[in-house]
């Protein structure tokens, strides 16, 4: 089942994708009238910098999970923003970091491949806490070799916090880097100065019609949402290294079917010791009630009716480790 088709959005305008435009229409775009343009634009950074948040901003809806645990975000997931001027199709991606386990390297590897496949790179930086200069370093390491002759825009959020506001880090040195860019400072959260960034990046983007019909705004299924709207809470209800540990599988999505109303979804939390099993199940069920319930009611508002949730909290030790499982989870390709 697909799930990027909207419900209208007030700031989304119906274009005719692949068609020519009507003769004597005028579109703006930039100083250019008149041709639409239509790119990928890959949002690459460090874990916990707001990127998906910045997606979500962006497209309007709410379509990857945030959360303030660093790798909340484990695949590329596209985002879409259709305008009279173009479309931007948006990849947010896992934050690049150190590789503990074959899942954190398929996770960064994703990342580095949506580097490629970009036409435009958008890396974004905390202002709040600013980056280190080991990390701006590390980052230089990363996109130096990947990046090519392709914009550069840095997307420096968090304004809204204090400290925050016109504070561009000087740490950047972009300039030194040889490698052009530009630096929107924007706030994800707040919505600041997401017109500006859109400018920049319709700008930057090559001409072309736009790649998909008007109404999606993801490429994601609605059974890949639901995954990831569950995989959200146990990031945001559970600390330390459980999430991480953990992964959600959509077992069963059962559309209603006249006279029942109800989307019945079974899933799964797999676990890798039975310690953390315990934990994830919580005093009587508690813990995976509230996961249940709070991912239930953000996959209601997203298809518009009565979801019925069950999730099972089961074993899989290693799971990070085993390329079998890893392809079942649908994080590794099938060979
Ligand atoms: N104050 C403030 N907080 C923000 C802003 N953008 C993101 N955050 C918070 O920062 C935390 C991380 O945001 P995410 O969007 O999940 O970050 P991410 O870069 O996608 O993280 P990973 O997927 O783990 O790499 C969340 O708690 C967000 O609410 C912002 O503009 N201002
Ligand atoms: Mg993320």
């Amino acid at each position: 089942m697909s799930a990027g088709k909207k419900k209208k959005l007030d700031h989304i305008v119906e274009v005719e994708p692949r068609t020519e435009s009507p003769p004597g229409m005028t579109i703006e775009i930039g100083s250019e009238q008149g041709i639409q343009k239509c790119g990928l634009v890959a949002i690459v950074g460090f874990p916990n910098a707001g990127k998906s948040t910045l997606l979500n901003a962006l497209v309007g809806e709410k379509i990857a999970a945030t959360s303030p645990i660093p790798q909340t975000t484990r695949t590329c997931i596209q985002g879409i923003v259709t305008e009279p001027r173009g479309q931007l199709i948006l990849c947010d991606t896992p934050g690049l970091h150190r590789l503990h386990h074959a899942f954190n390297q398929l996770m960064v590897m994703t990342a580095k491949e949506s580097i490629l496949a970009a036409d435009v790179v958008v890396w974004v930086v905390g202002l709040s806490p600013l980056p280190s200069k080991t990390d701006v370093d590390r980052m230089k390491r990363i996109l130096s070799p990947i990046l090519g002759d392709k914009p550069l825009v840095i997307a420096a959020t968090r304004m809204d916090r204090p400290g925050g506001q016109g504070m561009i880090p000087e740490l950047l040195e972009v300039e030194s880097w040889g490698i052009p860019a530009e630096i929107v400072p924007i706030s994800g959260l707040k919505k600041i100065n997401l017109e500006r960034l859109k400018d920049l990046l319709f700008t930057l983007v090559p001409k072309g019609k736009p790649f998909f019909d008007a109404e999606w705004y993801t490429n994601q299924s609605i059974r890949q949402l639901a995954r990831e709207f569950i995989q959200e809470k146990i990031f945001r209800l559970l600390r330390d290294e459980l999430p991480h540990q953990s992964a959600v599988m959509i077992e069963e999505f059962v559309e209603p079917e006249p006279p029942d109303s109800i989307t019945r979804i079974t899933g799964s939390i797999f676990v890798e010791r039975p310690s953390q099993k315990a934990i994830m199940i919580g005093q009587g069920g508690d813990r995976i009630s509230e996961i249940s319930e709070a991912a239930r009611k953000d996959i209601e508002k997203l298809i518009g009716g009565k979801v019925f949730l069950r999730m099972e909290v089961r074993l899989s030790p290693g799971w990070r480790e085993d390329p079998r499982k890893l392809r079942e989870l649908g994080y590794m390709p099938e060979s």
